[in-house]
């Protein structure tokens, strides 16, 4: 099987690298859209036009599903994308929010989403949870963590400072939702603040979970191709996906 893997830029090869270390695909191409990131701060009629101009892009290879890697897309233009498709395009928060439910039992349960401004205001993980009965959802913009992955500052007293000033009225959840490609890039940390009783959803894992159960995918490919496109400096994400997918 082939899949498109779409994010707004580089974030979206967290979930590559789930895709990859579980080998469910012979193709991968990836297209991040370097030139117009970020989509966290854009209106809803333009992340869906974004994500209907992907859907465009990746016409020009024999798809069998694309994943969405991007919260943000995910939570605005999902139905527009597969409407333009003629593959399956499948988002994170669907998957992410059944992977909650998976590891909670407890409707009252404690979950705390993490994403950029669009996907808190769009609600799409507070909604799907509430529509599986949950109660207890609270959300909250965290952009700033999004540069200062970018940056390698996973070490620093910037991001220190900046949990610090996002967290300050926040107390540990039961479940920690990473709703933005570069959140599982700062899980330990986020971990470390939260304690150990905060289980963390990463999209990589929730979608390679929920691919596994609607599609056959029990062929594995150790060495699948790897394309990489972006709509800006492809280079420079050629050699982001170098260091951090490992290859
Ligand atoms: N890829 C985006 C997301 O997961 O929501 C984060 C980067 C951005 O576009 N702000």
């Amino acid at each position: 099987m082939k899949v498109g893997v779409f994010d707004s830029g580089i974030g979206g090869l967290t979930v590559v690298k789930s895709l990859l270390k579980h080998q469910l695909f012979e193709e991968i191409v990836y297209y991040g859209d370097t030139a117009r990131v970020p989509y966290g701060s854009k209106d809803k009629n333009t992340i869906i036009r974004y994500g209907i101009e992907a859907v465009e892009m990746f016409k020009n290879f024999d798809l069998d599903m694309i994943v969405v890697a991007c919260n943000t897309v995910s939570a605005y233009a999902l139905n527009e994308m597969n409407e333009t498709a003629s593959c399956p395009v499948i988002g994170v928060v669907e998957a992410g929010v059944l992977a909650c439910a998976n590891i909670l039992e407890n409707k009252d349960a404690n979950v705390l989403v993490l994403g950029t401004k669009a996907t808190v205001n769009s609600k799409a993980y507070e909604n799907g949870l509430t529509n599986l009965s949950y109660t207890n959802i609270n959300s909250l913009a965290t952009p700033l963590f999004v540069p200062i992955v970018e940056e390698e500052l996973n070490n620093s007293t910037i991001l220190a400072e900046t949990m610090k000033h996002y967290f300050k009225d926040v107390s540990s959840p039961d479940a920690l939702i990473l709703g933005c490609t570069h959140f599982p890039l700062i899980a330990e940390e986020l971990q470390n603040h939260f304690g150990e009783n905060t289980k963390l959803i990463h999209s990589g894992d929730a979608i390679v979970e929920y691919l596994n159960q609607r599609f056959d995918l029990s062929k594995k490919y150790p060495e699948p191709t790897l394309k990489f496109f972006a709509s800006e400096n492809p280079e420079a994400l050629r050699k982001i996906a170098n260091k951090w997918l490992e290859l």
